[in-house]
């Protein structure tokens, strides 16, 4: 069949819209027709030329939500009709990593994810002149139809709006996730936010349900901290309008009984390794556990006197908020239906796929949450 979709033909360049073929779904995989896609940082990282797993030409996007057209041989959890979330963190139930209980980075097809493929090694999507084109994160969402594993799909309830719960395949699950699975924030926490974008304020939203008591948002733009305040932030830190940021959130969070200061929970939702390194030395001797969502450009390192482990502070990081997809994914949206989370207001922009550029220029200049496109 033929599809529109934007294409990323070359890194650092805008997006393409174009007509592009699609075989349909091969044995264990699923077609879907996409009616919402969110832009996530990650998609602007990849399309920048800044991952280092970043292919071309390609179909970016992952934080979709869809219909079920057409099953493959040997699909048995997914019918036509089914509405469904892809996931980029697939969930198999049978490699080790799943069956070790400990990870939610299942293993079964990320070698052919990480190369653009599906997981027979080929691509479903071409130009009309034949040319290969690269799936992405193993979803492509930014086509009005794409094909995916089954093991790749998140089976949701039917009267959940695309426009919304397509959040849920990265930003929501990622923030609160982060929170929930990856910290284990405790009721009365103390937390700093660094970076109050998509995922930021969704960590935010994570620590309110957590019950912390307080809750450190920063970030270089004061426009973020209007939103951030609504979602639980009760103190807001701009990097660049203090000496030194770690030592302003320890200073919050100082009291007569401890002298020391620091948060609890510290996480980082900007990519910028200095910002990763500051999260860590904020948060509290003897016990800070500081959280890495933020993704990296190719080559940057962090770094950090190991003083800093030695004396207590825990360092980890989390991909989709820990999140088991097919089996989490349709509780989060649930919680979205039953008011236990808020989605709306932070869907700032909607645009149309051929719009989806100017959705990426919102993000640069810090004026939208997310933007998400509707087909
Ligand atoms: P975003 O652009 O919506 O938000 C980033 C925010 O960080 C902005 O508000 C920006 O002003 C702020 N910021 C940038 N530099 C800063 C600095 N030095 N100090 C303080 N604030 C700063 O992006 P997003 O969609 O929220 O994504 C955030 C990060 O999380 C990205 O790196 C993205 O790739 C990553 N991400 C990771 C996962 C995961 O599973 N680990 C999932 C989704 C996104
Ligand atoms: N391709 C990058 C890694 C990017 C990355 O860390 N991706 C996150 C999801 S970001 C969603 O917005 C992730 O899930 N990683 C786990 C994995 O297996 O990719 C690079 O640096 O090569
Ligand atoms: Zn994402």
């Amino acid at each position: 069949m033929r599809t529109r979709a934007a294409v990323a033909l070359e890194a650092g360049k805008p997006l393409e819209i174009m007509e592009v073929n699609l075989d349909g779904p091969k044995a264990g995989e699923v077609l879907i027709e996409i009616k919402a896609t969110g832009i996530c940082h990650t998609d602007e990282f990849t399309r920048s030329g800044a991952d280092p797993e970043g292919l071309f030409p390609s179909i970016l996007g992952h934080e979709g939500a869809g219909v079920v057209l057409e099953v493959g041989e040997g699909v048995t959890t997914l019918k036509p009709g089914d509405h469904v979330i892809p996931l980029y963190t697939p969930e198999c139930r049978e490699c080790h990593s799943c069956l070790s209980g400990k990870t939610n980075l299942c293993t079964s097809i990320r070698g052919t994810q990480g190369q653009g493929l599906m997981p027979d090694g080929t691509t479903r999507f071409s130009m009309l002149d034949g040319t290969p084109i690269y799936h992405y994160m193993g979803c492509s969402t930014f086509a009005n139809h794409t094909v995916l594993p089954e093991i790749a799909l998140a089976k949701v309830r039917e009267d959940a709006p695309f426009d919304k719960i397509c959040y849920i395949g990265c930003g929501v699950t990622t923030g609160i996730g982060a929170v929930i699975n990856t910290a284990g924030v405790e009721i009365g926490s103390s937390a700093a936010v660094f970076g109050l974008g998509g995922i930021g304020l969704n960590v935010i939203q994570g620590l309110r349900m957590a019950g912390a008591d307080t809750i450190i948002g920063v970030d270089l733009n004061d426009d973020k901290a209007e939103m951030a305040r609504e979602f639980g932030m009760t103190h807001f830190v701009n990097p660049s309008k203090v000496d030194n940021v770690t030592e302003a959130i320890i200073e919050i969070t100082k009291t007569d009984q401890d002298q020391f200061g620091g948060v609890d929970y510290s996480f980082d939702a900007t990519g910028n390794v200095q910002v990763m390194r500051d999260a860590l030395e904020c948060s509290h001797r003897g016990w800070g556990v500081s959280v890495i969502i933020g993704v990296a450009p190719a080559g940057a390192e962090i770094s950090t006197r190991p003083f800093q482990l030695v004396t207590g502070r825990v360092w980890k990081g989390t991909a989709f908020g820990g999140a088991k997809g097919r089996t989490d994914v349709p509780k989060f949206v649930d919680w979205y239906m039953d008011g236990k989370i808020e989605i709306d207001p932070m869907i700032t922009h909607k645009l149309s796929l051929d719009e989806i550029n100017e959705g990426f220029e919102l993000m640069h200049q810090g004026k939208s949450i997310r933007a998400v496109v509707e087909f």
